[in-house]
């Protein structure tokens, strides 16, 4: 399979899909997210594979969400023609996919996390199954600052995980987090030094790959039954968040981050 976004590899029962955007903080284009998709489902249909990795090239970023320098009142503007061959779906639908896509393959996701973990990309790591960070890890939702939202798994899961205040406190404030605050928080399972974050990755591949692939398979899918109405709330939320792309106010928060300015909400308040 051939990808221009991300790298794609397989072995020893792996199968590692490092977003590769380093020079952009490996922020994702719906060209980006599609190619997720497809090398998800490869990894899900692939007999060898029996755990996935997903991780951020270089040593800066996991993701930083949603390419805000292609991004418009239309939405987010990606000019890669047809995208990965999933036909031209707009940025927010295929990140829900993708979101979907982690939670439903019967096999444990560890998120690898080596860097920023921030939007959309820090939504990626919550709906895995497991989290090991870098010490030089930093997590936060930055949507309120920039004119997005992440509604359904990017807030009522993530209120499951780290608590009801915690939650909205990550997103009303838009606070960015350490991997040690991360893990007093129950944000993220383990965090390591930088330099010990592949090793300690591929031990817990080696634990998970020894255990029965039914047992995980049906424990994924009974942790998950209790949360699945949340995808409801996705959706819904993301024909809300289409629909506010295009209002003045999402685009102030696009504009301000880019022009490295502060946004100015304050004409917008009803
Ligand atoms: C990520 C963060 C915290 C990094 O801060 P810092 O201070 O370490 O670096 P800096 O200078 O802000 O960023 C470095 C370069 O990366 C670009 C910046 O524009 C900058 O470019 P240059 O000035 O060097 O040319 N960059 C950073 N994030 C980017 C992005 N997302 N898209 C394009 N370029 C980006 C800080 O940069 C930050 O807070 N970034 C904003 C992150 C952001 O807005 N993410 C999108 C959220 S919305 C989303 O992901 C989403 C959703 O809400 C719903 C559905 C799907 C997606």
């Amino acid at each position: 399979m051939e990808f221009q976004d991300i790298i794609y590899e397989k072995y020893n029962g792996r199968a590692k899909v490092t977003i590769n955007r380093p020079n952009k903080l490996n922020a994702f284009t719906n060209l980006t997210l599609q190619e997720m998709i497809r090398a998800l489902v490869d990894a899900w249909t692939d007999k060898e594979v029996g755990v996935i990795i997903i991780t951020g090239a270089g040593d800066r970023a996991f993701s930083v969400g949603g390419d805000q320098s292609i991004r418009t009142k239309e939405g987010y503007v990606d000019t890669s023609e047809g995208y990965a061959g999933l036909g031209n779906l707009p940025l927010a639908n295929n990140h829900a996919l993708l979101l979907q896509l982690i939670r439903t393959i019967p096999k444990p996701v560890i998120a690898m996390v080596n860097g920023y973990a921030i939007g959309g990309g820090h939504v990626i790591h919550v709906v895995c199954d497991l989290t090991i960070a870098s010490s030089t890890a930093r997590f936060g939702q930055v949507g309120p600052r920039v004119g997005s939202f992440d509604a359904g798994y990017g807030t009522a899961y993530l209120a499951r995980v780290v608590g009801e205040k915690k939650a909205r406190e990550i997103w009303y404030l838009c606070r960015q987090y350490s991997a040690e605050e991360a893990l007093q928080m129950g944000l993220v399972n383990q965090v390591v030094p930088p330099e010990k974050l592949a090793e300690e990755v591929e031990n817990v591949c080696d634990t998970l790959l020894s255990h029965s692939p039914t047992a995980l398979a049906a424990l994924k899918t009974s942790f998950n039954a209790d949360s699945e109405s949340i995808w409801g709330i996705h959706s819904m939320a993301g024909i809300a968040l289409n629909l506010y792309y295009g209002t003045d106010e999402a685009m102030e928060g696009r504009n301000a981050f880019m022009e490295k300015r502060k946004p100015d909400f304050g004409k917008f308040r009803k």
